[in-house]
């Protein structure tokens, strides 16, 4: 499996997007195949069956590819589909708590809004953090975008690998690497691109 500091561009399978279910192992292809490093499924909302079997089967293309999948908010998929990881939130279950429920030592991602909670998901034992939103997004459109600026902070003293996300796209993705950043999340841009492959790949270019 590729290791998470190998990666650079992370790929959010977000059901919200998508129209028809039956599409996700396809954008999972894409997204393999435009360089995407590491995959998430959000179903926000969705039964945990439904993302059970989900996971089961964008799993079963990842692998190969060497491509961690990690599911969103359900460390109960973890205990029931071998993938490689659960990301939360700051009101979800404590990164200990994820691991004892998933029965294993699987990779452990938080979201972070500031500086301090960076730290603080790192005291946690967290593997790695998502820091924004950066810009207004809208995937999330009620959270306010604190921009570029703490990028180059949090960057200093963290010490894991840092996806910033939040309205990051290839329109405003340089700002981002200029102000610090090495890894970046990509939802709503890359599901809503003309070309997922193209798309990403030019993303990938731009941070490697
Ligand atoms: N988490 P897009 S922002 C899922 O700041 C998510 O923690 C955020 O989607 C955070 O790339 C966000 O479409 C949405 O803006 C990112």
């Amino acid at each position: 499996m590729r290791a998470l500091r190998d990666c650079r561009l992370y790929g959010i399978i977000d059901l919200g997007y998508i129209t028809r279910v039956g599409d996700c192992v396809r954008i999972a292809e894409q997204m393999i195949t435009g360089g995407v490093d590491l995959i998430q499924l959000r179903g926000k909302g969705k039964p945990i069956d439904e993302l059970i079997n989900l996971a089961s089967d964008i799993h079963e293309i990842t692998v190969p590819s060497s491509t961690p999948l990690i599911v969103n908010d359900h460390a109960e998929i973890a205990a029931r589909v071998p993938v490689e990881g659960v990301h939360v939130g700051q009101e979800d279950d404590s990164v200990l708590v994820v691991r004892q429920k998933a029965g294993r030592d699987l990779m452990v991602g938080k979201s972070t809004h500031n500086v301090t909670q960076a730290r603080a998901a790192r005291d946690e034992g967290a593997d790695y953090i998502g820091f924004g939103p950066i810009f207004t997004t809208p995937t999330k459109p009620d959270y306010m975008p604190f921009g570029l600026s703490d990028i180059g902070q949090v960057h200093l003293g963290v010490g894991i690998p840092i996806f910033c996300i939040g309205g990051i796209n290839i329109d405003n993705l340089q700002q981002v690497i200029d102000a610090g950043a090495k890894r970046v999340v990509m939802v709503s841009a890359l599901l809503k691109a003309h070309s997922l492959v193209d798309y990403a790949r030019c993303a990938t270019d731009m941070l490697a």
